[in-house]
């Protein structure tokens, strides 16, 4: 419960603007193992990592992403790059036979962190359907 209160807080504040930790790991006050990075997107290893490879890709700009239900028709080229960005990583990192590509949406689907943010999960065998 307290869980859910405090990502319905952050979840408001990211929704009027506020900065959230994603964007603290891009300005680099605070630190991350940062996996791969261009001038649109961020890849960095997750702090609780659910598999042996676990990497959170995210857009430097948010743009009112706060999460994927909010996109509209002028966020289709930075979605479509930050999927190929997880084929890249995912190959960088060595997946060869496959991995988990997830996207937490709300409160139903577990967000905690309001911006948008794709999961790579992989070096192990995923199990369906997911918790
Ligand atoms: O997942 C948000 C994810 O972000 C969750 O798997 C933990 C991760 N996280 C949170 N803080 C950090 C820092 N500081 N470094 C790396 N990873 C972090 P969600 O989809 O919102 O539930």
């Amino acid at each position: 419960a307290a869980l859910k209160a405090a990502a319905a807080k952050s979840k408001e504040a990211a929704e009027a603007g506020a900065p959230t930790i994603f964007d603290k790991i891009i300005a680099k006050q605070i630190p991350s193992t940062v996996v791969f990075e261009d001038d649109k997107v961020l890849a960095f290893r997750d702090i609780s990592p659910q598999a042996p490879v676990h990497i959170i890709i995210i857009p430097k700009e948010r743009d009112g992403l706060t999460q994927l239900s909010k996109a509209e028709e002028r966020h289709t080229e930075i979605l479509g790059h930050l999927m190929v960005t997880a084929a890249v990583v995912a190959k960088q990192e060595g997946l060869v036979d496959g991995f988990r590509l997830v996207v937490n949406d709300g409160p139903q689907g577990s967000q905690s962190v309001y911006h948008l943010h794709l999961h790579l999960i992989g070096g192990r065998q995923m199990n369906w359907p997911p918790g």
